[in-house]
């Protein structure tokens, strides 16, 4: 029987429970979890503001987690077919933020949205953080 993998991207920044939530559902779709974490460039670009923490911390957390098989930096959300290719996944996971983004990959690979944890996300933790006396 061969191995089923599966891939994820995802910044991962102030790592936090939803973030946990997602891989460990993720891996549970197959045999393996890749995981492409987006770069410092990548999302100054999309998010117009570095990530708090840096791509090398970011890639040492999640590479760290015991669901997590391999992990590479994400340089592009175009180059998605070309990760998914290199890393021959079967399946593709995203957040439902990204609820029918990545449809135009599912010529290479099975795409699944899972739903995002409720009442957490790195800018809500960010803006707390700020507002703490
Ligand atoms: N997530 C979640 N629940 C939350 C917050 C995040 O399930 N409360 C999931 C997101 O849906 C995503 C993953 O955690 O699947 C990583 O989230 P982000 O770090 O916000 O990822 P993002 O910046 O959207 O990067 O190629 C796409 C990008 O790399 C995705």
């Amino acid at each position: 029987m061969s191995i089923r993998t599966v891939i994820t991207f995802g910044t991962f920044d102030v790592f936090h429970v939803g973030h946990v939530r997602v891989l460990k559902r993720a891996a549970a779709l197959g045999d393996r979890l890749v995981v492409g974490v987006s770069g410092d460039a990548l999302n100054v670009a999309k998010k117009g503001r570095p990530p708090v923490f840096s791509q090398e911390e970011r890639l040492e957390i999640v590479s760290s987690l015991a669901v997590v098989d391999g992990v590479f930096l994400e340089e592009s959300l175009e180059q998605k077919r070309d990760y998914i290719l290199e890393h021959e996944a079967d399946v593709l996971v995203m957040g439902d933020d990204w609820a029918g983004k990545f449809d135009w990959v599912s010529d290479v690979c099975e795409v699944v949205y899972l739903a995002r944890t409720p009442s957490v996300s790195t800018t809500g933790l960010i803006e707390h953080i700020a507002g703490l006396p």
